[in-house]
């Protein structure tokens, strides 16, 4: 898989990339990211890349120009499966989006930053628009990570099996059950007993209860799509 990300804050984003899981993946070789920054691609002497909207109103608009010659220029070297725009009025992200992604081969991502981007971009460069919930961030970029977190870890072979996404909250909508290790007992505060029975039939049949108590309690919408 290849990511390429467009955002005028690179350096907000680059951390992520180069530690634990991602990082991983990355000198696996089974992901590469790209960082573009948009001021680079900046058609005018001042490199400017955002201006005032029309009809006035508080607040920058990202221009269409600079936006086009990133993406046209990176279309021209491959085909791409999507071109996301992170902006909190985008369809709000769940693990059934993550694992579409993952299967994907080429990504463009582009990160809003100011009041957004001016609306033809929206309507000729982009595929797809996501949001990481209904809270407001100072700009795409930490979005783009948290996306780029979830998708990566889905591909085939970044996680070892003591990982596995197989076991994960969410993957079948439902929340996972409360884990234990050593040692067994802590100031008097006991693991189950199950747990520690080596019956694994008995243990599997515990935790499916425990994890779908826990989703009815914390989580009612999920359990009522069952
Ligand atoms: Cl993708 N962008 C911004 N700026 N804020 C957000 C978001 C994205 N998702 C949730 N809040």
């Amino acid at each position: 898989m290849r990511i390429d990300i467009i955002t005028v804050l690179p350096e907000l984003l680059q951390s992520p990339f180069e530690a634990s899981i991602l990082k991983r993946a990355i000198e696996k070789g089974m992901v590469e990211i790209h960082f573009h920054n948009l001021r680079d691609y900046a058609t005018n002497n001042y490199k400017q890349i955002d201006d005032y909207q029309f009809g006035g109103g508080a607040g920058m608009v990202m221009m269409i120009e600079p936006i086009d010659k990133c993406i046209s220029g990176l279309k021209a070297q491959r085909t791409y499966d999507e071109v996301i725009y992170m902006t909190p009025d985008g369809v709000t992200l769940n693990q059934n989006i993550a694992n579409e992604l993952s299967l994907k081969g080429n990504l463009i991502i582009l990160c809003g930053h100011y009041k957004g981007v001016d609306q033809r971009v929206r309507d000729h460069f982009i595929t797809r628009e996501i949001s990481i919930g209904d809270y407001v961030l100072s700009g795409g970029e930490l979005a783009a990570a948290v996306l780029c977190d979830t998708i990566i870890r889905l591909i085939p072979g970044v996680l070892s099996n003591e990982t596995s996404a197989l076991t994960d909250s969410f993957q079948d909508d439902m929340l996972a059950p409360p884990i234990y290790t050593r040692p067994a007992e802590y100031k008097g505060w006991e693991v189950p007993e199950i747990l520690l029975s080596g019956n694994t039939a008995k243990i599997e049949a515990w935790r499916e209860a425990e994890a779908l108590k826990r989703t009815q309690e914390r989580r009612p919408d999920l359990y009522a799509k069952e």
